[in-house]
Formats: C-alpha cells, sequence, structure tokens
C-alpha cells in the first residue's frame, strides 16, 4: 500500500550553494547529508511537515543526476512514495504491466529499501518506492 509522498528529489549542480537557497530563502533548514556510493549521489533531507526534499548532486561520471543534469539542467527529478511494504508494492504493479528499474530492493539513503518505476511506464515520472 502507498502510504505518503515520502520526499520529492531534486537534482542540483552544488548542494551547498542550493543548500543557501533552501534555508535562507525557504526557511527550511537542513537535517543530513549523506553520500550514496552506490548511486553515486550526495544527498541533503530538508524536511517539509511529513514529508521531505532531498537534493541530490552527483559525485561520479556514471551517476544518473549527472546525465539528468547535462540533459535537462537542474529540476525535480523523482517523486518517492512510502510503502508499507516494497515486495508487495513491486509483485502488484509488476501483475500490471508496470516496468521496474529494479525489482528487487537497493537501499538508499537513511537504510531505506527502495527500488525504481521506469518513466516510460508512468507517463514521464521517475517514481521510487520507499519502505523505511
Ligand atoms: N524523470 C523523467 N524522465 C526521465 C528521467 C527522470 N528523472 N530520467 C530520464 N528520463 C527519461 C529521458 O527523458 C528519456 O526519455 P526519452 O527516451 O523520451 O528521451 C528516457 O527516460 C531515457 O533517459 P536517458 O537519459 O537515456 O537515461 P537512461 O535511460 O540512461 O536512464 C533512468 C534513465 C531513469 C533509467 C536512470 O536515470 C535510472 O536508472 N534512474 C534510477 C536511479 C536514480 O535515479 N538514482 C539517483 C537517485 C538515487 C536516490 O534517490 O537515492
Amino acid at each position: 500500500m502507498i502510504c505518503k509522498i515520502d520526499h520529492i528529489g531534486i537534482a542540483v549542480e552544488n548542494i551547498d550553494k542550493a543548500l543557501n537557497f533552501y534555508s535562507e530563502n525557504l526557511q527550511i533548514q537542513c537535517t543530513d547529508v549523506e553520500y550514496i556510493q552506490s548511486q553515486g549521489v550526495k544527498v541533503a533531507f530538508l524536511p517539509t511537515g511529513d514529508s521531505e526534499v532531498e537534493l541530490l548532486e552527483a559525485i561520479s561520471d556514471e551517476s544518473a543526476i549527472k546525465k539528468f543534469i547535462e540533459k535537462k539542467g537542474p529540476g525535480i527529478h523523482h517523486i518517492a512514495f512510502r510503502v508499507d511494504s516494497i515486495e508487495n508494492e513491486i509483485g502488484r504493479l509488476k501483475k500490471l504491466g508496470i516496468t521496474f528499474i529494479n525489482d528487487v530492493p537497493t537501499y538508499g539513503a537513511g537504510g531505506a529499501k527502495i527500488a525504481f518505476l521506469h518513466p516510460k511506464s508512468t507517463g514521464g515520472v521517475l517514481v521510487e518506492l520507499c519502505e523505511r
């Protein structure tokens, strides 16, 4: 079951510069910065009530974020939905014919179990399932 929006992922060229914008202008403070080597990203979390904004900066040439910024520029990269059981959701969506980028959960920021649906299967939005 999808419970809520867990976070919105935003691709940025430089996390420190982006954090200045969010903290000084929007007055949203960063609570954590983490490196996820397997995804080639550095991420910063900014809680906004029940959900978060996740800023993503590429830290490797192979990072999906690097390619995304090269093609489209900085901006909204993905939406992550919190699920109660990621395995159940993957199984349910696969039966509906949805294509996954990874249908075996991997680990993302904060140790969450995550899986991505391909944007071609979702009307052009990169969707992440996230179980914490
Ligand atoms: N949102 C919507 N569409 C996207 C997209 C995004 N974030 N990224 C790529 N696309 C689209 C492209 O526009 C392109 O569409 P067209 O064929 O119509 O032009 C298509 O998907 C293929 O794009 P591409 O640039 O050729 O990129 P790849 O196929 O190499 O990779 C994707 C795209 C989504 C499979 C890849 O980025 C991926 O595997 N993402 C999942 C992992 C990830 O994003 N990790 C970083 C975040 C980690 C975290 O949050 O922890």
